[in-house]
């Protein structure tokens, strides 16, 4: 049976920019290759020294846990081998982390990443993963700096997620569409199993946490209230689903078409999630999969970050359903603009 493996579509990829060195297919095969090594523990989680904390304070004021540690290394030391990235902004560091490789340190690729998301699911079984965002460096030269991360993420080269489920699944694209492949843990290769994918037309899924219903702009909760209205033509009331994992959350949502939400609150003006390796990388996806993504207000793509771990609020998903929110917000929560 004839099949594709990821690092063959990447380098076939490759032979549509004559001029490419290279430096992107290495690139995109080592976020393959750490993704194979996390895939591993990921599913050994429930065994022996791998479970339970690292005993160490992420920037988030989290507790690491080992998978979260195990994670990011992967990550780095791939990245680090294959040389074509020269710095990393990581969820888990709260500076950005220069590659120790002589060659790398002039790479001309930066990587946003969150190499574990939802990791405090571990313990449940329930999906997590991985988000990374790919840019081309700013500097021209020298050292990487922060400069080469706070760019919007219009500019993002490629972006992806790696999803530790019942199956483990990379779907990536570099603004030409995006494409699934499913790890085959026998042959150790993610097979081309999700070619072009796209939003399904008109969704019938919201996903958004209502327990905290009350501290959300008076947008969100109307626009909670339309999805549980009862109107056959527009398949209302919506299914809600949830889980707490966002990779697990969004690519559900994309097979079977659904609005991820997690807004500005009361109590956070700027949401949860983070621009650079959340946002961001779900924003790219959606739009390239005919979808859409915004703060409420702006395209997330647009934004211009300030900050390495800056937070975003987040809606994405069909265009027609992110864009019935939007009527919402700026309709009872014209307050919560944020740009
Ligand atoms: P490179 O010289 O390998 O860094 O590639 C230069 C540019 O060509 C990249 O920044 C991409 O825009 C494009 N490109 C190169 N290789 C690929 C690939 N395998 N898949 C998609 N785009 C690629
Ligand atoms: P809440 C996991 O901690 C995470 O960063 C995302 O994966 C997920 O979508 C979100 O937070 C869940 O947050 O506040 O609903 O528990």
């Amino acid at each position: 049976m004839k099949f594709q493996t990821l690092t063959g579509f990447i380098v076939e990829k490759q032979a549509e920019y004559p001029g490419a060195s290279g430096e992107l297919t290495r690139l995109l095969n080592d976020i393959g290759t750490a993704a194979k090594f996390v895939n591993r523990e990921v599913n050994r989680a429930g065994l022996g020294d791998v479970m339970g904390y690292a005993g160490e304070i992420n920037v988030q004021g989290e507790e690491q846990k080992k998978l979260d540690v195990f994670a990011n290394e992967q990550f780095i030391a791939a990245l680090t081998d294959g040389g074509q990235c020269c710095a990393i902004g990581s969820e888990e560091n709260e500076e950005i982390i220069i590659l120790d490789n002589a060659h790398s340190k002039h790479a001309k690729y930066v990587v946003a990443i969150d190499p574990l998301d939802g990791s405090s699911n571990i313990e449940s079984n329930v999906s997590i993963g991985t988000l990374f965002s790919v840019y081309l460096r700013r500097t021209v030269r020298g050292i990487a700096t922060i400069e080469d991360f706070l760019q919007p993420g219009r500019n993002l080269v490629a972006a992806g997620y790696v999803l530790y489920g019942s199956s483990t699944v990379l779907v990536y694209t570099t603004g030409y569409g995006v494409n699934g492949f499913t790890l085959e843990p026998s042959v150790g290769s993610f097979i081309l199993s999700h070619p072009g994918m796209k939003y399904p037309k008109g969704g019938n899924i919201y996903s958004i946490n209502e327990a905290n219903y009350i501290y959300f702009p008076e947008g969100v909760k109307q626009y909670v209230r339309y999805c549980q209205e009862d109107d056959k033509s527009t398949s209302r009331p919506y299914s809600t689903r949830y889980i707490g994992s966002m990779v697990a959350d969004f690519h559900r949502n994309l097979i079977r078409g659904g609005i991820f939400i997690y807004p500005a609150t009361t109590k956070n003006k700027q949401g949860k999630l983070r621009l650079l390796y959340e946002c961001n990388p779900a924003a790219f996806l959606a739009e390239q999969a005919g979808g859409k993504a915004s703060d409420g207000f702006r395209r997330i793509l647009d934004i211009q970050p300030k900050e390495l771990h800056e937070r975003a609020p987040i809606f994405v998903g069909p265009t027609n359903m992110v864009d019935k929110a939007e009527e919402f917000m700026q309709k009872y929560s014209p307050e919560f603009r944020l740009g």
